[in-house]
């Protein structure tokens, strides 16, 4: 009998063509009624396939008696109760590596949009107000500024490595100083916003990182500061970024990602010192083509030979 599989999103149309050919694919996303299709494949499910926004949760896990593995689609698995998963036994992986380069790309292209104002001068030429008003006003260097990275990873090394290239100086703070990592560490995100004018958060999320970017760092990071947020967006108290964006309390924000995606608050949008991205750190044709071919090897692997390549 096939394996029965359970999609909570969608990946790239060649790994899913695959997922189709070879196992029992459930589309959990598009199901009209999901309940309905979830209580008539239960007991088959072996496997999830989830993606970064549909929950997998300990009362899905638990209703779901042969369930064997969870395929994450990213690398941030927020989304899957791991401890639930840890106790039923069941193997989680998901895809380091593949999306370090286009995400930290991200990082740096906000980084850029805010400081030069790409995006108020794309506007500015489209909306015919170069010719009517003359020159824009000017945008900020990058060169010189100090960029702290909340939570140096695989991709807050990689984002320390372009914003090098760039001329800034780098900083980072985290659980634990890293071996042989040759930059300045302080212990606390407050600290290192005080010492940054870039605050650029790149760590995972959990309990522990739930609104650590708070008032009192968006106060420390200042009025000079410009906040890049490539992870998630509760890592970040939205509401005191909000009040310290329209306050001037900080000059700005680059953003990929928001508390409650996608929506997104209308006065975060009607703010010019932002630039807003809908979660694309990941998302070139490239990236998620490897993103998705290590679900499917992770998943056949597991089948074939009881083992998988990215666990977590
Ligand atoms: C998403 C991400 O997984 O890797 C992560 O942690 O947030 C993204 O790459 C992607 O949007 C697909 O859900």
């Amino acid at each position: 009998m096939r394996q029965k599989i359970l999609m909570m999103g969608p990946i790239p149309a060649a790994q899913m063509q695959f997922l189709e050919e070879n196992y029992a694919v459930t589309r959990l996303w598009q199901e009209a009624d999901p309940e309905k299709a979830l209580g008539g494949v239960k007991d088959d499910v072996t496997a999830i396939v989830s993606t970064a926004f549909g929950k997998v949760s300990a009362k899905l896990i638990n209703a779901l008696p042969n369930l064997e593995i969870i395929s994450h689609f990213g690398v941030g698995y927020d989304s899957i109760d791991i401890a639930a998963a840890r106790q039923r036994g069941v193997v989680v992986t998901n895809t380091p590596d593949v999306l370090t380069d286009d995400t930290a790309d991200m990082g740096m292209a906000l980084t850029l949009a805010v400081f030069r104002r790409i995006v108020e001068g794309d506007i500015y030429v489209r909306s015919g107000q170069w010719a009517k008003k003359g020159a824009m006003p000017l945008g900020r260097a990058l060169r010189g500024r100090r960029m702290g990275i909340v939570g140096l990873g695989r991709i807050g090394q990689a984002v320390a490595k372009r914003a090098q290239a760039f001329g800034i100086d780098v900083a980072y703070s985290g659980r634990q100083k890293k071996d042989g990592v040759d930059l300045p560490f302080y212990p606390d995100a407050r600290a290192l916003a005080e010492a940054s004018q870039i605050l650029m958060v790149c760590c995972a999320y959990s309990t522990e990182t739930h609104h650590l970017v708070d008032m009192p760092v968006l106060k420390a990071l200042g009025r000079e500061g410009v906040v890049v947020n490539i992870a998630r967006g509760k890592i970040i108290d939205e509401q005191a970024l909000i009040d310290a964006l329209q306050s001037g309390l900080i000059a700005g924000a680059g953003l990929d990602v928001f508390e409650n995606e996608p929506d997104v608050p209308s006065s975060l949008c009607r703010l010019d010192n932002v630039v807003l991205q809908p979660h694309q750190g990941s998302a070139t044709h490239e990236t998620r083509a490897a993103m998705a071919q290590l679900v499917v090897d992770n998943l056949r692997m597991y089948f074939e030979k009881a083992e998988v390549l990215t666990p977590v």
